[in-house]
């Protein structure tokens, strides 16, 4: 049964009706009668199956995935060794509760953590559903573990929509606005932004640690949250010697240092963490998205002495560490080693940047082009100047999906298109969504 949901989705992207085409349309009439308009969908077409690196319609297009739901489905879709571990599990039992009688597979997640996130020190973990849920777990251990209340955040910042992490996330719009008020004790300092701030990481470092101990005082802070490779905020890659000036800082006031991976994490960079580009050991590293291959996983890892020093029963949840979700996890891990996609990573951000840097010698729309591995952008800007370009970014992402390929924006300003391709991608594919995106780009200029 499973194979022949495979064999039926092709590797090709294939348009074959207008998009969205008309049982998507149908779809989306129903939606605007039972689905909250809060909700919104970056593309309205309705997906019905998915193979590797190819999402197909109700209406039978074929669609290139350059988002993988938001950096989540880094193995690719209908993973065989994925389906066959989740479809066992199912079968054997869906559900416990960790916290009433636990299982083996959550041990092995927590056991494979501790082994992929960076340092060799003791580690612990607790699991969870949603990022967001992870960030604020964080959050609660670090206060918990140093008795204090302030934690620092970046500009262009994201951490998610929970009331706490709506109030670490930096962008109003959409994700804060008349949602207020919010969590008190977070403080906002400047991020290290090369291509807009022209500071050294050193120098960046330098002026966060001086707001950091100025105005709030290293006494005061629990945790310093950062993305080491900033997602929804632009992917923002700090200049080098940031992050590891203010990790040597938080590590000599005490101060936690969390890594929130939740988007730069899993391979996503051509190494399992981001940090560990630059050598930098997090006390705590938040992860979710890519860590389980498309079912809802979380977790926060770190040093055993913050994750012991909560009392007992005081982390937990109903879902978190599901067994569905945990076995998920382990093929996806292992899918990952089994088939060398950090290396996989590396390579498609080498051929992304090598033909997006011959888009930007050519079009003075690209302002930017940055990332790392399979976690690339391009950063528009009105031709001339750095003044941030919507308008054209809103339009290329539109000449990409109406292309059938889909390709995500972000960014503070709404200024960046980036590229989040599942790893198993094939040169093929990613030079046919890349060549939709050139032509998209070439119309804006
Ligand atoms: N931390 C770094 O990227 C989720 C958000 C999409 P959840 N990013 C996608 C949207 O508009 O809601 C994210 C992230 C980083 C935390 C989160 C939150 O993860 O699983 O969405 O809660």
């Amino acid at each position: 049964m499973v194979t022949s949901i495979q064999s039926v989705v092709g590797t090709e992207r294939k348009v074959v009706t207008e998009l969205p085409g008309p049982k998507s349309q149908e779809l989306q009439e129903r939606r605007r009668r039972v689905v909250s308009s809060g909700v919104t969908n970056g593309f309205t077409v309705y997906i019905e199956r998915a193979d590797g690196a190819i999402l197909e319609d109700v209406d039978g297009n074929r669609l290139l995935d350059f988002g993988s739901g938001i950096a989540v489905t880094s193995v690719g879709h209908a993973v065989p060794e994925l389906i066959e571990a989740v479809t066992q599990q199912v079968a054997a039992f869906t559900h416990t509760c960790f916290m009433v009688t636990p299982y083996e597979s959550y041990l092995q997640v927590c056991e494979e953590l501790a082994q992929l996130t960076p340092g060799d020190h003791d580690k612990r973990s607790a699991l969870f559903n949603s990022g967001a849920e992870a960030v604020e777990n964080a959050v609660k251990i670090a206060r918990h573990a140093t008795g204090r209340p302030a934690i620092v955040v970046f500009e262009h910042a994201y951490h998610g929509r929970t009331n706490l992490t709506m109030a670490l996330t930096a962008k109003n719009m959409p994700y804060k606005d008349g949602f207020g008020p919010f969590a008190p004790e977070v403080y906002r300092v400047p991020m290290s932004y090369p291509f807009r701030d022209g500071h050294s990481g050193p120098d960046a470092a330098e002026r966060a640690i001086r707001l950091m101990e100025t105005q709030i005082g290293a006494e005061n802070i629990a945790a310093l949250l950062i993305e080491p490779i900033q997602g929804e905020g632009g992917f923002i890659v700090p200049a080098e010697g940031f992050l590891p000036a203010l990790a040597d800082w938080a590590r000599s006031r005490d101060v936690v240092f969390i890594a929130d991976e939740i988007q730069s994490g899993f391979g996503r960079t051509g190494k399992w963490f981001a940090v560990e580009h630059e050598g930098v050991v997090p006390d705590l590293v938040t992860t979710a998205k890519g860590l389980a291959g498309g079912m809802p996983l979380a977790a926060v890892t770190g040093r055993a002495d913050l994750m012991n020093s909560v009392h007992e029963g005081g982390l937990g949840g109903t879902y978190g560490g599901n067994p569905v979700a945990a076995v998920a996890a382990l093929a996806s891990i292992h899918t990952m080693r089994e088939r060398n996609l950090l290396a996989r990573a590396t390579h498609i951000g080498d051929i992304i940047s090598e033909r997006l840097r011959q888009l930007q010698a050519e079009l003075p729309l690209v302002g930017e082009v940055r990332g790392r591995g399979a976690m690339m952008a391009v950063e528009l800007v009105v031709p001339g100047s750095r003044e941030p370009n919507a308008s054209a970014t809103k339009a290329a992402i539109k000449y990409c999906t109406d292309h059938g390929v889909i390709a995500l924006s972000c960014g503070t300003y709404g200024n960046v298109i980036r590229l989040l391709p599942p790893l198993i991608i094939t040169d093929e594919q990613l030079h046919d969504g890349l060549d939709v995106l050139s032509e998209a780009l070439r119309q804006q200029s």
